[in-house]
Formats: structure tokens, sequence, C-alpha cells
């Protein structure tokens, strides 16, 4: 589980010269990790003449020149990369209450474990650390059987959504603003599993390893670890999840086993989940030290470097809220009241008001807003307007906390590595 700290970043955006020339077409490891049946899970669909395939060529579709290409279990999904696997949801595909499996964002560092590698019956999980008293190794049979089960709906979000937003931009994913969802989870909670191996008094942090690959498909290499600090990890809320909407987890989003840790930077909850630690010191795991997932302690102009000891680990993320109907680019009657709504979500926090700008934030009005199902449910906002006459408007919707923090109509403060961007959705109407 060692990783190389003076390894390259893996690239994160594009297919570039670069990222392409890193593909690793005829390795062997390749061959031996993909089979025909994981290739046709990614693309899709049946390879049908699979048994007249070389071996070691890979698909067309998958290759970095490809087609567009779907991804098996997601639907709509604006997909930003191949390799590795990253997608969004566009606003409007995340106007359910709860987020189906299908039109979850996927956000991989690495490379996917392939689905033979995921049996549930041959799960493992392993519960180790300096700061563990008792280091055990569950089944996942017995980590179901053992401890209790709770069902929580949850936001997951990535710490770079709306990062395409930065100006000057910065590297990493160039999320929009589909980066998030909220899916019901069911599993057990973390903190019953770790008392149940003993946290010793020194612990201070947990940190996960998840089964999927180093993009350079060197096996000594971690492609994310991360974790949070104990007192996170013992909330209520804090679960090792086994099932999504009542189902298996999508194999993208994890399955069969993954941590959700509500409020938090999406990267804290680890997929394909096969170990977690019990740390004695803030966890110091791949893409936990630097600057990864980090802000400036202060308000920085934008383009500047900081001072590596100047960027602080993100906890909870900020106050948001989307626009989910209708679709940006509706034509809508004159005469006709339009209902509009959408979903508002603060991190640790619970949100308190919505309101909709169709003036471009010269005037608001406030939306109903509903409480949360349970703590770290985004939470539903509607409200109906009338246009004062023919032409073009753009919605605006700002939500704000209950610490009285709002959304900003431009962008937040600029930061290096381009999180925590929480500025007003804007949709766009014409009134006919
Ligand atoms: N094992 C593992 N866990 C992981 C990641 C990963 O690449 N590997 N990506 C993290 C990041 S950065 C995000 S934003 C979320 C994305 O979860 P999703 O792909 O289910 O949407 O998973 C987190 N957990
Ligand atoms: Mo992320």
């Amino acid at each position: 589980m060692s990783s190389d700290p003076s390894s390259p970043a893996p690239p994160q955006t594009g297919r570039t010269a670069e990222n392409s020339a890193r593909f690793p077409f005829s390795r062997r490891s390749f061959l031996e990790r993909f089979s025909l049946a994981s290739m046709s899970a990614a693309i899709g669909a049946e390879i049908v003449f699979g048994d007249k395939m070389p071996a070691g060529l890979i698909p067309v579709a998958l290759a970095q020149d490809a087609e567009p290409f779907q991804i098996a279990g997601k639907e709509g999904l604006t997909i930003l990369n191949d390799r590795p696997v990253l997608a969004e949801a566009p606003a409007h595909l995340l106007d359910d209450a709860v987020t189906p499996g299908k039109h979850l964002f996927i956000r991989n560092n690495g490379v996917a474990p392939v689905p033979e590698a995921l049996n549930p019956e041959k799960w493992t999980l392993e519960i180790a650390g300096e700061s563990c008293e008792k280091p055990t190794t569950f089944t996942l049979k017995e980590l179901k059987e053992k401890f209790e089960h709770h069902t929580l709906q949850m936001v997951l979000e990535c710490a770079g959504n709306g990062r395409s937003e930065f100006n000057p931009p910065t590297h990493g994913t160039q999320w929009t603003t589909g980066a998030v969802g909220c899916p019901k989870w069911t599993g057990v909670r973390l903190r019953d599993v770790l008392k149940h191996c003993g946290i010793k008094e020194d612990a201070v942090y947990i940190g996960y390893y998840g089964a999927d690959i180093h993009l350079s498909g060197d096996l000594k290499k971690t492609t994310i670890s991360r974790g949070v600090p104990i007192k996170k990890a013992l909330e209520d809320e804090s679960l090792i999840v086994f099932a999504m909407n009542g189902e298996d987890i999508p194999w993208l989003n994890g399955h069969p086993l993954r941590l959700m840790l509500g409020g938090w930077p999406a990267s804290t909850c680890g997929k394909w989940l096969k170990k977690i630690v019990i740390r004695d010191r803030e966890h110091d795991g791949e893409k936990m030290t630097g600057d990864a997932y980090r802000m400036p302690r202060y308000p920085v102009a934008p383009g500047s470097k900081v001072p590596e000891e100047d960027m602080v680990i993100i906890e909870s993320m900020p106050v948001k809220s989307l626009v989910t109907f209708p679709k940006s680019g509706l034509s809508h009657p004159l005469a006709d009241v339009l209902t509009l709504r959408g979903h508002a979500w603060a991190g640790e926090n619970e949100v308190a008001e919505v309101h909709v700008s169709l003036d471009f934030g010269a005037t608001w009005s406030k939306t109903e807003l509903a409480k949360p199902v349970n703590r770290f449910a985004w939470q539903r906002w509607t409200t109906q307007v009338r246009f004062p006459k023919k032409g073009y408007y753009e919605v605006w919707a700002r939500a704000t906390d209950d610490q009285g923090r709002s959304q900003p109509m431009i962008l937040p403060g600029w930061n290096p590595k381009g999180y925590l961007n929480n500025t007003c959705h804007r949709i766009a109407i014409q009134a006919v």
C-alpha cells in the first residue's frame, strides 16, 4: 500500500498526447485484468465477435480517440474522460428526490476493479492501523450479520464540482455542476465496526484503501487513500455501505462496499473498500498530503501560488443548490405560471432558505423549502413564477444555510485546485 510521492499526478482531464502515451495498450497487466466480459460491461454492449478479437486488443470504444461511449448502467451522463472514467449528470437529470444509480456521477482516480473481482461472497474488509487494538478482517457476510443496519439518504459531492468555472482555470476534472447526487445508502455504522476492533486512546484519524488500480498499472502504487478525523468517523451517520437505493451499489460507484461520510468531500468516501486504518496521526495516504483536497487558509488573488503550509484540508462542503426543473432552454408560454424546483444542501449544516431571481440577482423571492429527510440529505425547494413579458430569462437559485451563509452570485474565492465552487446555479428560459 505504499505510494511514490515523486510520481507525477495522474492525468485528470481530457485526452492529451501525454495520457495517451500512458495508456497501457500492450501491457501484460492489462490483459490479466480485463476480460471480455468486463470490456463489454464498460462499453455497455456485448462484443458480438469477441471470440475473434486478437488477444490484447483494446476495443476502440475504450481507446483514446474513440467516439463517446456508453457506461453500463448509466444514462444521460456527460462523459468527461474515459481513463479514468469521469462522468457527471446534467442538472435536469438530478430532479428525482432520491438520485437513481443511473444518474449518479462517477469520479475514478484510477482503474476500477473488474466486475469479476468484486464478488460479494468473497469480499473482505480489514480493520487495522497503529491505533487499532484488535486488527480484524471481516467477510462482507460477517459485517452484515454482526452490526445493525442503517439507511440514510446522503449527498455525495466531489469537492471539485464546479471547477470548470474558475478563471484562471485550475488543473483537474473540469466538472460543471453534475458531480453530485443524493441516493439512499444502506450499511453499518463505521463507529460500531471500529469500536468492535478497539480504538486506542491515541487515535486521531482513519484512512481507507480500495481495490482499484493506479493509472500507471503499478500494483504497488495506491490510487487514493483519504480519511477523516476520528470524530467524524464516529458520527451516527458515518456508514460503511453495501447497498444503494435498496440494490447493489453500481459497479463504478464502489460495489460491493464503500464509505459514506455525509457533508464532506466525496473523496473521503472510499469505493471498493478493502481496508480501514485507525491512525495515531493525520492520515498521510495518497491525496491526503500536498495541496490535494486543500484550500488556502486565507483568500488569495486568482492565479496565486500558495505555500503548501497555508493549505488546509477541506472538511464540510459549502451551501449549494441546483435548479433541476425545468431543463435549461425551455420555451414557456408567457400566460402560464411556471413551477420551478430543485435541491439545496449545505455540507454539515442544514439549508435555511432558498431564493430565486429572474432578473440576474436584482430581486429575489423566497421558495418553499422542505426539511431534509435525515441529516446530510438534500432538501427540495419549489416555487411558482410568472414572467412579465416575452423574452429570455435566467433563473438563478441561491441557498442560505442555518449559519446565514449564502451562495455567491458570481464566483467564490479562486483557489489553486479549483475546489468548492458554490456559485448560484443558473438556467435559461424563453417566455414566448
Ligand atoms: N477507491 C476509490 N475511492 C474513491 C475514489 C477513487 O478513485 N477510488 N474517488 C473518490 C472521489 S475523488 C470521489 S468525488 C468519489 C466519487 O464517487 P462516485 O464515483 O461514486 O460518484 O469517490 C471517492 N472514492
Ligand atoms: Mo472527488
